[in-house]
């Protein structure tokens, strides 16, 4: 297994390098000091045919300029809070109004532009990187120093795990996930929406508008939102489902595990044989279709469209500030926050 690092940019007067992962079978994972973004996942198909399964550029320059997040960590805290604001113990907080005039993944910067220390990690059957980031007191708005550790493992039975480890010294909001869009055509081939989405999920939260959580939590029975038979995505997206509708012609909706603890993912594409496992400790996932990635920029030589990637943003609940009766994100300063998710590629189709 190695790590092999090449220079990709400048960013803040700082050196973005990237660093690419190699297992032992040629499965590669490449990401850099910059918002921990993920710029390649590079797995065999069931022929043994090795192709990036991310959305990424291929020039540092374009992540500035045109990156909705592509393969970022997102914090302080993940999707919308609304209005740009929250109480925490009677104290009012305003937050960076980036998608006006709400909070937007983790304000101007959040975690997702800010340049990361890394360490590297080389051992027998796992190499990965360790990025270390301290989020100032009133950093995007939200209180207390917050200091930030994310580990990427990669492992020989082609699995890649990501770990979240945060500490604060004031009571604060973390919600962190990892923003990468899947397509496992291969080098972007073909659309998200014929890939096959299952997982144990039987409530979806429902979207206001704004799309954010208005709060009702929704029955995903004979609706587009239940996946607990394997369906192919596109099924769901071009229904006239009210909720699709809104989100723009596709998913942008959390989806509420059915059980607690750990919970799996499937996605898969047929025509390739490749497959992915998400497995998680987080109670919900947001699912986007990338609806809104059309723009006047390519990637990886594709140009921008809607559908080409596919996001499973395991995470806490959107929004969950404003919700008493989500799951919380607030973190003590005696507690360490701490979430796992782990993505393991296969080459045959598995499930439906
Ligand atoms: C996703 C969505 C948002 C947004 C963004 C780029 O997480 O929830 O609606 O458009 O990423």
């Amino acid at each position: 297994m190695k790590i092999v690092e090449r220079e990709f940019g400048n960013y803040d007067s700082e050196l973005v390098i990237e660093y690419t992962l190699t297992n032992d079978f040629g499965m590669s994972v490449s990401c850099l000091n910059y918002g921990c973004v993920i710029t390649k996942i590079i797995v065999p198909d069931r022929n043994g045919h090795f192709e990036n399964v991310v959305l990424g550029f291929d020039r540092f320059e374009d992540y500035l300029e045109w990156s909705p997040y592509f393969g970022a960590v997102i914090g302080r805290v993940a999707g919308r809070i609304k209005d740009a604001q929250f109480q925490l113990d009677g104290e009012k907080y305003l937050l960076a109004a980036n998608d006006y005039p709400n909070h937007l993944h983790g304000g101007q910067k959040g975690f997702s532009s800010v340049i990361w220390k890394t360490e590297k990690i080389e051992q027998e059957n796992m190499v990965g990187m360790k990025y270390f980031y301290r989020s100032m007191d009133g950093e995007e708005g939200y209180p207390g120093n917050l200091d930030i550790a994310v580990t990427y493992l990669l492992s020989n039975t082609n699995e890649l795990s990501i770990s979240y480890e945060a500490r604060t010294d004031h009571k604060t909001l973390i919600n962190l996930t990892n923003h990468s869009y899947f397509n496992l055509s291969g080098n972007l081939k073909r659309d998200c929406s014929e890939h096959i989405l299952q997982l144990e999920s039987d409530r979806f939260l429902e979207l206001g508008l704004d799309l954010i959580p208005t709060g009702k939590m929704l029955e995903s029975k004979n609706t587009p939102f239940d996946f607990n038979q394997g369906r192919f995505l596109l099924s769901g997206m071009k229904s006239s489902h009210p909720q699709i509708v809104l989100a723009g012609n596709g998913y942008d909706h959390p989806l509420l595990f059915k059980k607690s603890g750990e919970n799996t993912i499937m996605l898969s594409d047929k025509e390739s044989g490749r497959s992915l496992r998400v497995t998680t400790d987080q109670p919900c996932v947001v699912l986007y279709t990338s609806n809104q990635l059309e723009g006047p920029f390519s990637i990886s030589g594709v140009r921008a469209r809607n559908y080409l990637g596919v996001c499973l943003e395991t995470q806490g609940l959107p929004d969950a500030v404003h919700h008493p009766e989500f799951s919380t994100v607030i973190l003590h300063p005696e507690e360490v926050y701490y979430s796992k998710t782990k993505y393991r590629f296969f080459s045959n189709t598995i499930g439906v």
